[in-house]
């Protein structure tokens, strides 16, 4: 069903852009958790996260079904909206339809959708020497944006790769400009640049007709504050430092246990199985059983 509640919620985040939300991505529901309990304002569902998880790259390898169904179930642990990242929307104004309407089944807050084409790869990945990425056309793109706000009370945050595929400001803001007039309800302006400057002349640019929403992996220096500052940003998406920390906090793990032969040096240092019952809502269960068990 619709999660009436968590759109409003995000769209009046999105609203506030003196102090922008903080989305924090996931991969499954037990970082979802986490994410909700530390205190974030919504879920990423993140494309890299999820195909991480999967270890395959993040190039339209997972399908939708695998996507949709984490998201499902993210919202199932947890109170906070969901953003999903839906790519390129898997296929036209039509597929998209289609899929949109899955995504408000499944609980989402907002959709995201980019103007990269049909097989996409990550943004933040590094283009093979003399190869410029190809973008969706703005009227082709521009009839997704309208095809995912008729199909559903879903928010619909439209993604420019405008900076990211090398063409610079000038088509970073029409593009922008592109997708709030056909009804995006923020944009997502993109960059891997090293310093926020990208970003940052943009949002002096834009005329901030709707939010604007930033992911700032490569440019990390722009704080929470800083970005609030530019009066336009209305969410900050830490995009994968969920994965991250999991890959880290792993394999130091894995490392520590096989150097010691055994698992009594790390015992302070890892959750405890009391702390992973709680999570698992084994509170709940003892009440179920209380009351049921018999
Ligand atoms: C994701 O987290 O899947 C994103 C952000 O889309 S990025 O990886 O920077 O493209
Ligand atoms: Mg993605």
């Amino acid at each position: 069903p619709p999660a009436t509640a968590q759109i409003a919620a995000l769209r009046a985040a999105l609203a506030n852009t003196s102090s922008p939300a903080i989305a924090m991505a996931a991969h499954n529901p037990l970082t979802a958790k986490l994410a909700f309990e530390a205190g974030y304002s919504a879920i990423w569902v993140s494309g890299f996260e999820l195909s991480a998880s999967y270890a395959v790259p993040d190039a339209s390898i997972l399908p939708v079904s695998t996507h949709l169904e984490a998201t499902r179930a993210m919202g199932e642990v947890q109170p906070l909206p969901l953003i999903a990242d839906l790519d390129t929307g898997y296929g036209n104004a039509v597929n998209l339809t289609y899929v949109v309407r899955k995504y408000e089944e499944a609980g989402a807050a907002a959709v995201v959708i980019e103007d990269n084409v049909f097989p996409k790869e990550s943004s933040l990945r590094a283009e093979p020497a003399g190869a410029k990425r190809k973008l969706a056309g703005i009227a082709e793109f521009q009839g997704k944006i309208a095809a995912a706000k008729a199909a559903s009370s879903v928010l619909v945050i439209a993604r420019t790769e405008a900076l990211i595929a090398g063409y610079g400001e000038e088509e970073a803001l029409k593009r922008a400009g592109a997708w709030a007039e056909a009804g995006a309800d923020a944009v997502l302006i993109h960059s891997k640049a090293r310093t926020p400057d990208e970003v940052v002349g943009f949002c002096k640019r834009w005329d901030g007709r709707v939010p604007v929403v930033i992911i700032p992996t490569n440019y990390p220096q722009l704080g929470f504050k800083a970005a609030g500052e530019l009066g336009k940003v209305g969410l900050v998406i830490c995009g994968n430092h969920t994965v991250r920390a999991v890959v880290e906090a792993v394999r130091r793990t894995y490392k520590r246990i096989l150097e010691e032969g055994g698992i009594e040096g790390i015992e302070g240092e890892i959750a405890s199985v009391q702390e992973v019952f709680k999570l698992q809502g084994d509170g709940e269960m003892r009440e179920i059983e209380k009351k049921f068990l018999r």
